[in-house]
């Protein structure tokens, strides 16, 4: 690993990428996965990297779709592996969720390395590696193969960094689906029911966070959550955050941080 200074202005966020980097020696990220955290990097400068209001709505709402689910499930491809393992596994525990490894650039050699990589943070079962596997229509990658066990009867399904495609598809099956994705434009962002507005690495944390705030709430009342979310309103207002952002920079750009 690259040795990066605490001090260095950009700490965070360049240790973000040699995890990252890490994963891909490892063998597990695909190197796709550099390049979209690097589309992700932007959208984070643009929302300022911090965690803005729109997105606590989300996590609020997320968090209360995941209590009330009878069969939640988290999907993990290899950059959620690589950057939110541990919080994955305590995230599914608390909701009582299954994991499931599920990958667009799909080899057997990722999926047991994800796998692994999850065991070692503690996961009891990960799904997805040698159960019987099924397909779900109208996919045109190898993300349509998932697990009988698994995403395939899932009522409430969270995919963090996720392609369109897919999303569709599982609204089409009737699943609610929860997203995480900086680019609140992407297809995944319009068509999931919840799209979290938020860089995984503080979203994830802040769900755990959130699902504890709420986990003795009476189902009526995270119902009641769930009614007043509406995930247009949530991207139109990621949009005009940045916006508003970008024009007050426009106007002083030593008011960045
Ligand atoms: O591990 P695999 O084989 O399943 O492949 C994973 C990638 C990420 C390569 C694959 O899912 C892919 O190509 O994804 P996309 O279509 O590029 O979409 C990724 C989305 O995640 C983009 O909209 C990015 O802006 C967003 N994104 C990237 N990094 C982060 C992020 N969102 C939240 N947090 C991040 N750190």
């Amino acid at each position: 690993m690259t040795k990066i200074s605490p001090n260095h202005p950009r700490y965070k966020s360049l240790m973000i990428r040699e995890k990252l980097v890490e994963g891909f020696r490892e063998g597990y990220v695909v190197a796709q996965g550099l390049i979209a955290h690097g589309r992700g990097e932007c959208f984070d400068y643009l929302i300022g990297e911090d965690t803005i209001p729109p997105a606590i709505k989300s996590i609020k709402a997320a968090a209360a779709a995941l209590l009330l689910a009878k069969y939640p499930v988290i999907s993990v491809n290899g950059n959620a592996a690589a950057l939110v393992p541990e919080e994955i596994v305590k995230l599914a525990k608390l909701t009582n969720a299954k994991i499931e490894v599920n990958l667009f650039h799909r080899t057997r050699e990722r999926e047991l390395k994800i796998s692994n990589v999850l065991k070692s943070y503690g996961a009891d079962e990960v799904l997805g590696i040698q159960e019987e596997l099924t397909t779900i229509p109208e996919i045109f990658s190898d993300r349509r193969i998932v697990s009988v066990k698994g995403i395939y009867i899932a009522d409430v399904v969270l995919v963090p960094l996720e392609d369109g495609d897919r999303t569709e598809a599982l609204r089409k099956l009737g699943k609610t689906v929860i997203t995480i994705d900086l680019n609140p434009l992407s297809r995944t962002s319009r068509a999931a029911n919840i799209t979290i507005v938020d860089n995984i690495v503080r979203a994830v944390p802040k769900l755990i966070e959130e699902v504890n705030n709420l986990k003795n709430s009476t189902p009526e009342e995270l119902r009641n959550i769930l009614k007043g979310y509406d995930n247009n309103e949530v991207l139109k207002e990621v949009l005009k955050h940045i916006l508003d952002r970008l024009y007050i920079l426009s106007k002083d750009l030593s008011t960045i941080s």
